[in-house]
């Protein structure tokens, strides 16, 4: 037989597959996606009083109001450090960072410090059908034991614990590299010109703060006096890499260009969105569009371009005909600070504007202001919409939450400290959790029961040593606050109530008891 004679058979064949391939394409463009996306969007160093839904004065964030009035507006939630690396690492894990050494402030050339075998959030909605991406800032270390290889594959990162996609900035804006990361490498890297970072001595020969102040545009007051990127001096050293350098003025608009690209690919999945923008952070450098807007100086700006960001997300997702299939969920990472190591006028500038609300302390604090935080949920049926919850809930509960949200039923027991809160997220459950532990720049020292907050006797310093002038909430004797009555932290009630401060010190130190939870490593040096 010639293949003649097969001709018939094979165009039957072909006919019945082009059929089946069309069906499919069909099949896949008219299914309705049955579990709902996910969009996260997390700012950096932004205060509970920030914002005007939290009562926040002196600047206009319509974008944000607008959400809040879509959402739930949660007023006792926590980020569970009052930094980012804890943060971001409970944040993704599902654990308290206190449990691991080694997860303070992490440098800029640090290695991972999530283990790779472990539960995360991304997994976890991966392993739910969802197509999972992380644009923006990082900071949770790169790379094995000898930290990332800048000039090759950057490995192991947030493709390792459970991400599709990752756009990143490694590790802070005021961090070198200075240059942003597309799932193993680094963008635009000309290899004939190669990156080296150092964080122990100068590399290179790139003027610094420190020997060449007269080239910055922007000065610092603490530290960042290594080497100088668009003017500006940051924490480390680098070199090369001229191509692969990012425009510290248009980082938002960037990184809203990646989530949109991102959500535009993914529309037709359901998708995890992580978009956690460098804003508030330092340095401060709004885009023109926002330059001497607000009134109070970069700092401001830089708000009203967070705001922007929001706005952006929110009206691509209703062009694109998502809003009734996504879940907005905004919130930051820790407390605010005016000065955070550069002469950017926060503090001369910010007039009335209470950065942490009604609270005491802010970033790096064991008080109220370091880790009480903005939490707004966005519901796409409208749920809850406009209303306010005091039911307490921390970060590291999304784990579990939007686990079972996802249709996950079972969650690995490596996930210790994650609870399963998306009644209380739904608005349904009005009181969350009964417990939680804050972090402040000097470890676990406060502990959360119901209305009542203990902390831990310290005998560190009573402001940040290094500038800020935020009360770190460290006294060597026991303190005992009755939040409900004294949000404020200012009536230490340990003498009038030893007996429920001898429980809560209890039970903080059991809860803490067989974890790592030394004082933490914070690179005194650098301040
Ligand atoms: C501190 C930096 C501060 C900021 C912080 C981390 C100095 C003087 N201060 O060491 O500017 O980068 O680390 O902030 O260097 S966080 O929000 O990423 O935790
Ligand atoms: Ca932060």
């Amino acid at each position: 037989m010639t293949l003649k004679n097969y001709l018939p058979l094979i165009l039957f064949l072909l006919t019945i597959l082009a059929i089946s391939c069309k069906n499919t394409e069909i099949h896949k463009s008219t299914e309705k996606p049955n579990k709902p996306n996910i969009v996260l969007i997390y700012a950096d160093d932004l205060g509970y009083g920030d914002i005007s839904p939290y009562g926040g004065i002196g600047l206009q964030t319509p974008n944000l109001d607008s959400l809040a009035s879509q959402s739930i507006v949660f007023r006792n939630a926590y980020a569970t450090g009052a930094t980012c690396t804890p943060s971001r690492y409970s944040l993704l894990t599902g654990n308290y960072a206190w449990r691991k050494k080694g997860t303070g402030v992490a440098k800029g050339d640090e290695s991972l410090l999530i283990d790779t075998m472990s539960t995360t959030l991304p997994s976890t909605l991966k392993s739910a059908g969802y197509e999972t991406g992380i644009v923006g800032k990082w900071h949770l270390g790169l790379g094995g034991s000898g930290g990332p290889d800048w000039n090759g594959k950057i490995t192991p990162g947030p493709l390792e614990i459970g991400f599709d996609y990752s756009y990143i900035i490694p590790a802070t804006g005021d961090r070198v590299p200075c240059v942003f990361v597309e799932n193993h490498h680094i963008v635009n890297l000309d290899l004939n010109d190669p990156i080296k970072v150092d964080y122990k001595e100068k590399i290179g020969d790139w003027p610094t703060g420190k020997e060449n102040p007269e080239l910055l545009k922007m000065k610092p007051s603490q530290g960042h006096d290594n080497t100088i990127v668009n003017g500006i001096s940051r924490i480390g050293w680098m070199t090369g890499g001229s191509n692969a350098l990012w425009d510290d003025e248009t980082i938002a608009q960037q990184l809203v260009k990646k989530s949109t690209d991102f959500i535009e690919l993914n529309k037709n999945e359901p998708f995890f969105l992580y978009l956690s923008t460098h804003d508030i952070h330092v340095p401060r450098v709004p885009n023109k569009m926002f330059q001497g807007k607000s009134g109070l100086g970069p700092r401001g700006d830089v708000i009203l371009q967070l705001d922007w960001t929001v706005g952006e997300i929110m009206s691509l997702l209703r062009q694109q005909q998502l809003l009734d299939n996504t879940i907005v969920i905004f919130s930051s990472d820790n407390g605010p600070v005016l000065d955070d190591g550069y002469y950017d006028q926060a503090r001369e500038l910010n007039g009335a504007h209470k950065p942490a609300g009604e609270f005491r302390g802010g970033k790096y604090s064991s008080l109220e202001g370091g880790s009480r935080i903005p939490l707004i949920v966005r519901w796409p049926d409208g749920k809850g919409k406009g209303t306010i919850s005091n039911a307490m809930v921390s970060q590291v509960d999304f784990l579990k939450s939007f686990g079972r949200l996802a249709g996950v039923d079972k969650i690995e027991n490596d996930v210790i400290d994650s609870q399963d809160l998306l009644d209380v997220l739904l608005g349904n459950d009005k009181v969350g959790r009964n417990s939680l532990v804050q972090e402040s720049f000097e470890g676990p020292l406060s502990y959360v029961e119901g209305t009542w907050k203990y902390i831990a006797p310290h005998n560190g310093p009573e402001l940040v040593p290094w500038g800020p002038k935020i009360e770190t909430g460290f006294l060597p004797k026991p303190q005992l606050y009755n939040l409900k009555e004294d949000s404020g932290e200012s009536n230490n009630l340990s003498d009038k109530f030893p007996e429920k401060k001898e429980d809560m010190a209890k039970k903080l130190a059991s809860i803490l008891k067989n974890s790592f939870t030394n004082k933490l490593e914070v690179n005194v040096e650098q301040y």
